[in-house]
């Protein structure tokens, strides 16, 4: 015992520091311990002291929980159920899954094609797939509501192939994989991945770009429990199963949200990560073990953890190892020399890794190496497979994690196992083609293989076949085929014009910035019963910032475990309240973690078939550019909704420099073809943008898109909408705001046409007054609701003119608009030059455009729009050198209107107090 005089480390959380209340007592356990290990050797005494600690944690004594154990599998043998299936069926489909997958790849290498794909994954993981295939994961029809499955992206070709023996793809289908337009005649093109809107019939969640599939998992079945806690559907018979490469793990996304999901307790998921101990290059951890690190870091989020470690004829092995000494091999054996044993033969195992020790070398003396050979890894084990998931989806504690030993490239041959390029190879030699016909018993001849090594054929055994008839029946049993993706639920009852009409009146006299006319208008809908309770407002730690605190006490913040405290302030008005049915998700500081809720929410209307929208409000700086490969990827799951990204702007955010300020996010957007964006100035406008895209995504004829809308921090009055507003320009992205007056000016005065969007409408307002005040230039201002979409206009216009020149050009809506405008355009915004730039070329005359490029910086905003040279007086300036060039004024003007405005002077400008910060 350490004397405490002489205290030790503080070990791990192991309490050393507590008070000894029977010195005596505590000495005779450690001297009982002493004699054990003195008398029976350390291995039976750490035995004992394992058990102790297993005991002691059934009897909830609080010790402090392991984060590894030893390299040998979680559940005990002796405590798995038999296998329920019927092994030699369940064998045969797989052979023919196995063969048909490999042909799918390897046909489409074809001279001429050579489009791509993996081989290797598939195989490494074709038993994780069909053990749930066969016993664990409902189909849509099953009255559950059926399970959702993140296939791992780059298996497809299994999942391709399994279509293929279900009767729902092809032969022409699989030939048109990675084809998607070029496919030969009479199949369906396949995408390399599950890309749902490539093949919205099929995928349900699209999961290669790697890292994306395990956060998405997570807020899947977060979601599934906030529909259920909020009572608008019961989705307790639903699990979430991710599927994920042990490289995959690397990427912080994959394991950033983990211990949100035990804080959730999320017992409806389970991640199987498939642990073949190899990424694309190499071992993932040549002088490490991933299995084992991985176990530490989830256990330490909080998860339930399976190893799946060793195939069955592994146990007598084990049963034997009186002394430890295989279990210790195991432990201290590197995944790059287990990789590397599975690259040779029996021989070289035995040599390798049993006769490292007598005594494990004792234990296989009497086998042949081809015995040692078939010593199966874990994850190849159906069995042991089929117990670690019922394990899993037994477990109510929380998340569930199973990590499978697997070899990358199993069954493929001596050419592909758990080679360095396996990854990789898509092409099979003659040699490897036929070993694996014959390993999977493919009654195709060698003549027929030789004839075009190109197109081995595929191969499906008859349909009344028993090993078909098996998966037929299994699968009718458990709720239909997989993947699957439907889109046949539930309407959403939009709501009426009325809930729009409080934006359209103004702020009166309150000086009010976009976001709040924004949140107030979703107040107002919210209002409406039969479509305020389908609204999932999304924030990440900034409603304050947004002015949504308001929503705390009424609708309140989603957490599943209630409000168990007493809020600080739970005497105030706005007392922050959680609840159990509380309708905001509430992300913390986790932007990522908010797009994997809002396409969770935002694609309920196909996964759960219950429409919901999700309105997501975040800094606009850490939106599409901090996440948007999870934008993407919501675009590609066909997500609808609102993003919102407010505090927008380079200028208008004062004082947060260079790494909140945003002159760019609307350009962001415009690449992900799915966004609808949008730059508005006052609430009417957003009123009826609003209000379109909720019909536009969830009308009659759904459209699948995202709508962007970027909101202000500048408190202004927002205008009444005019008489006669022109929606159809708001909403198609520009619209003549306020027409130039001729009183007071000659009839030949010059004209200019002056284009601004979002904040910058009122720079261009104080502009036309200037200009015609000071310089009698009658200008008129338009509103630019979209640059982007006004943009999109224009190429669709291009696009019909190049493939139907004999058609009349239709006119794009930019050009048709200005045309008959007098004066040249200019054109201003708090984004940089490339956003207004977009419009350029279908502008019909002279197109100035100015913009905050650069990076942000600190500072008020009238001296950071005077620096960057956006604000009214850089925009008088500049119509009038452009008025001078076009020969309409004299030269010198604009020098004059420079020096007395002070272009050039950041001080020269309007104080400007209101500001805005985190
Ligand atoms: C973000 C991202 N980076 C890189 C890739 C390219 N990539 C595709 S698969 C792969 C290796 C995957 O290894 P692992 O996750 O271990 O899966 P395995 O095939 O071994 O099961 C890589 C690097 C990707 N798809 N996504
Ligand atoms: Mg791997």
């Amino acid at each position: 015992m350490i004397p405490r005089e002489q205290p030790g480390p503080i070990l791990n959380g192991v309490p050393t520091n507590l008070p000894d209340t029977d010195q005596e007592e505590t000495q005779e356990w450690v001297d009982s311990l002493d004699q054990m290990i003195d008398a029976d050797g350390r291995n039976r005494a750490r035995y004992l002291m394992l058990k102790l600690n297993e005991r002691a944690r059934e009897r909830q004594i609080g010790v402090p929980s392991f984060t590894s154990t030893d390299y040998v599998n979680t559940i005990p043998h002796d405590r798995e159920l038999a296998y329920p299936g019927d092994e030699a069926l369940e064998e045969r489909f797989r052979h023919l899954l196995r063969w048909n997958a490999a042909v799918t790849v390897h046909r489409q290498q074809r001279p001429g094609i050579g489009v791509g794909g993996h081989i290797a994954t598939y195989a490494s993981a074709v038993q994780l797939y069909e053990v749930g295939m066969n016993h664990f994961w409902h189909g849509k029809d099953h009255p559950s509501g059926g399970d959702q499955i993140f296939f791992q992206g780059h298996a497809s070709p299994g999942m391709y192939a399994r279509a293929y023996l279900e009767g729902r793809l092809t032969e022409a289908d699989l030939d048109g994989f990675r084809q998607e337009y070029s496919r030969p005649k009479g199949g369906r093109g396949l995408p390399s991945y599950p890309h749902p809107r490539r093949m919205p019939d099929f995928w349900e969640f699209p999961t290669v770009s790697m890292g994306i599939g395990p956060l998405n998992a997570i807020y899947q079945a977060q979601f599934n429990r906030y529909l259920e806690n909020r009572g608008i559907k019961d989705t307790s018979g639903q699990h979430v199963w991710a599927f994920l490469g042990d490289g995959e793990m690397d990427e912080p996304e994959s394991r950033g949200a983990l211990q949100f999901a035990a804080n959730e307790g999320l017992n409806n998921l389970t991640f199987v990560i498939n642990c073949n101990l190899q990424r694309l290059d190499g071992p993932v951890r040549g002088n490490g073990k991933i299995i084992q690190e991985l176990e530490s870091f989830f256990r330490g989020a909080g998860w339930n953890v399976i190893k799946l470690i060793w195939g069955s004829n592994w146990d007598p092995l084990l049963d034997a190892d009186r002394d430890g000494a295989l279990v210790n091999l195991m432990n201290s054996t590197s995944d790059g020399d287990y990789q590397t044993f599975k690259a040779n033969d029996g021989a070289y195992v035995r040599k390798h890794f049993f006769d490292k020790d007598p005594r494990t070398s004792a234990m296989v003396r009497d086998w042949t190496d081809d015995q040692i050979w078939a010593l199966r890894r874990g994850g190849h084990d159906y069995r042991k497979i089929y117990n670690a998931y019922r394990a899993a989806t037994e477990f109510n504690g929380g998340p569930t994690v199973i990590l499978a030993h697997t070899i990358k490239g199993y069954f493929l041959g001596s050419h592909f196992a758990g080679r360095n390029a396996t990854h990789q190879m898509k092409k099979m030699a003659l040699d490897d083609l036929k070993g694996l016909r014959d390993r999977c018993d493919i009654p195709i001849s060698d003549a027929q293989l030789e004839s075009d090594p190109y197109q081995p054929p595929y191969y499906r055994d008859p349909e009344n076949s028993e090993a078909m008839q098996y998966m037929f029946e299994h699968r009718r049993a458990l709720g239909g085929f997989l993947p699957e993706r439907r889109t046949t639920g539930k309407k959403l009852e939009l709501p009426a014009d009325s809930a729009y009409r409080g934006a359209r009146k103004g702020s009166g006299n309150q000086k009010i910035a976009t976001t709040m006319a924004f949140v107030r208008l979703l107040k107002d809908l919210m209002r409406d019963k039969n479509f305020g309770p389908y609204v999932v407002p999304i924030i990440p730690d900034e409603a304050r910032t947004f002015g949504m605190d308001s929503f705390f006490p009424t609708i309140k913040i989603y957490n599943p475990n209630g409000q168990n405290y007493t809020p600080v302030d739970h005497d105030l008005m706005l007392s922050y309240r959680e609840a159990r049915n509380g309708q905001i998700l509430h992300m913390g500081i986790n932007e990522t973690g908010s797009v994997g809720a809002f396409t969770a929410a935002g694609t309920s209307y196909a996964t759960h078939g219950r429409p919901m929208v999700p309105i997501y409000i975040f800094y606009s700086m850490f939106g599409f550019q901090r996440t948007g490969d999870f934008m993407w990827a919501a675009a590609d799951q066909l997500a609808k909704g609102f993003f919102l990204g407010a505090t927008a702007g380079r200028t208008t955010l004062t004082g947060e420099g260079t790494q909140h300020m945003d002159g760019h996010s609307p350009i962001l957007a415009s690449t992900n073809t799915a966004v609808v964006s949008y730059d508005p100035a006052y609430g009417y406008e957003i009123s009826h943008i609003v209000q379109d895209g909720l019909r536009r995504m969830y009308g009659d004829e759904p459209e699948d898109l995202m709508y962007y809308l970027t909101v202000y921090n500048e408190p202004m009055v927002q205008p009444r909408e005019p008489e006669n507003v022109d929606v159809e320009g708001i909403l198609k992205g520009f619209y003549l705001l306020k027409e130039g007056s001729m009183a007071g000016v000659n009839p030949d005065a010059r004209r200019a046409q002056l284009l601004a969007s979002g904040v910058a409408v009122p720079w261009a307002l104080e502009a036309q007054r200037l200009l015609k005040e000071d310089w009698g230039v009658v200008a008129d201002v338009w509103s630019v609701t979209s640059w982007g979409e006004l943009r999109r206009d224009g190429l669709e216009s291009d696009e019909q003119a190049f493939l139907h020149p004999e058609r009349e050009e239709r006119v794009p809506y930019v050009t048709a608009r200005l045309q008959d405008r007098p004066g040249p355009v200019l054109a201003t915004s708090d984004y940089m030059r490339a956003v207004p730039d977009q419009i350029r070329e279908w502008v019909p005359t002279d197109y100035v455009t100015l913009g905050a490029d650069g990076f942000g910086f600190s500072d008020t905003r009238p001296a950071a729009r005077r620096h960057l040279h956006i604000d009214a007086v850089s925009l008088v300036v500049r119509t009038l050198q452009v008025l001078a060039r076009r020969g309409e004024l004299p030269v010198d003007w604009s020098r004059k209107a420079a020096d007395r405005y002070g272009l050039l002077d950041v001080h020269a400008t309007e104080v400007d107090t209101a500001g805005g910060e985190s």
